[in-house]
């Protein structure tokens, strides 16, 4: 039996400059492993609770000592001794902790841990950590590459936050090309009109723009700059975070400075879908906005893909309110909307089995860890979104895509 002998947490800093965890495991058989924590800027409220020090002395209150602490010392005296076992100890930070959202030791503490679990398993068996997540079939994901920011990841005017490409040429390597060329001839529109081509927190342009679809005509200009097709090598993905645009008192979004109620903004979702390639919009009403949600999944469900983030925030039981109602069909999964791997897993074997898509996804604020593509590949996650073709916190996780798929095509030969 392999033990845990040791775990140890540090503060470190996110790819925003903001503190984050990063933990430390040394297990009985000498395999050590290292993992940290991402960290959200547009947030759902139901999210596992992200631990703040709120000392406004350091880092304006985001230090995250506390959560560091209880590492160091309530999980640490737990969980030393006991079996390398991920359900396990999953298990016993749940019941550590206590609490529904993980607010008493943090889901930034808690899945620093676990992370650090499976991380040690795979390496105690000699496996990629995607080996070791896999049942024995492997997936390449379909790529969603962020390459214009808008809403809380940029200081620009746009209030869609994410403006996607997806490249369906095959293999990785090739979808990777594809979006860097596009990224760069997106470049080259915007100088010429005179835009900004300075990049937001996922590493796309963050231009201001007159209205938000013209982000939309600027996509399309440079994926056909780039000698390709819009609509047949290259679609849009889109992710509004409507919670963001909502006014509650007024029950309205607020888009290209006119506000809209459901039904216009149903009107907008349907204009856009029909003038773009659009084959994927995440978060398109506000958070508790079940019945909008469904509604749009029933005009449109069959022909893209419904994303669910902040109205599910990867657990399992707000999915399954969704799936109750027919709301999106489709889920995005962020490990530390919930806090433990296990459970995160949980959420997409439920997707699964309603036959909801998955798609990973990394967060605004991230670190070099890569741990979201070895779960996309050995977990079959069809889609991952991980940001833009520039800063290294994203681009880490392309070159472990590219270096996977090396990986699996020597393992054919
Ligand atoms: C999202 C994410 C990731 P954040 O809304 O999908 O792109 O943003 O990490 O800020 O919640
Ligand atoms: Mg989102």
């Amino acid at each position: 039996m392999i033990q845990i002998k040791d775990i140890s947490a540090r503060e470190i800093l996110d790819s925003r400059g903001n503190p984050t965890v990063e933990a430390k495991m040394i297990c009985s058989n000498g395999v050590e492993s290292i993992a940290s924590v991402p960290s959200g800027a547009s947030t759902g409220r139901k999210e596992a609770l992200e631990l703040r020090d709120k000392d406004y002395n350091r880092y304006n209150g985001l230090g995250v000592l506390n959560a560091v602490n209880n590492i160091n010392t309530i999980i640490r005296d737990k969980i030393m001794g006991c079996e390398l076992n991920q359900l396990k100890i999953d298990q016993m930070l749940i019941e550590l902790d206590g609490t529904d959202n993980k607010r008493r030791l943090g889901a930034n503490a808690l899945l620093a841990v676990s992370l650090c679990c499976i991380k040690a398993l795979a390496k105690s068996e000699g496996l990629e950590l995607y080996e070791y997540v896999s049942n024995g079939k492997v997936t390449m994901p379909i790529i969603c590459v962020n390459i214009l920011n808008g809403g809380m990841h940029s200081s620009n005017n746009l209030d869609i936050q994410e403006f996607m490409i997806v490249p369906v040429v095959p293999k990785i390597k090739e979808k990777i090309r594809v979006s860097s060329e596009v990224f760069h001839s997106l470049k080259k529109v915007l100088e010429e009109q005179g835009l900004s081509t300075g990049v937001g927190d996922e590493g796309g342009f963050a231009p201001n723009l007159a209205y938000n679809s013209l982000a939309l005509d600027l996509i399309v200009e440079a994926i056909k700059r780039s000698g390709y097709e819009p609509g047949k090598d290259v679609f849009i993905a889109l992710d509004v975070a409507a919670s963001s645009l909502y006014n509650k008192e007024r029950n309205v979004y607020k888009i290209d400075n006119r506000e809209m109620d459901r039904d216009e903004l149903i009107k907008y979702y349907e204009m856009l879908i029909n003038k773009y390639p659009i084959i994927s919009i995440e978060d398109p009403f506000e958070e508790s906005d079940l019945e909008s949600f469904a509604i749009l999944t029933k005009m449109f469900g069959d022909k893209i893909m419904l994303v669910g983030d902040d109205v599910f925030v990867t657990n399992p039981k707000y999915l399954q309110y969704g799936i109750d109602v027919g709301a999106g069909n489709a889920v995005l999964i962020k490990a530390n909307q919930i806090g433990t791997v296990s459970e995160m897993t949980r959420t997409i074997l439920l997707a699964k089995k309603n036959n909801y898509k998955t798609m990973i996804s990394h967060r605004s604020g991230e670190t070099l860890d890569t741990f979201i593509v070895d779960f996309a590949v050995g977990l079959n996650i069809p889609f991952i979104k991980t940001g833009s073709m520039s800063r290294g916190e994203r681009i880490c996780k392309y070159n472990r895509l590219m270096e996977i798929e090396e990986r699996l095509s020597k393992n054919k030969k």
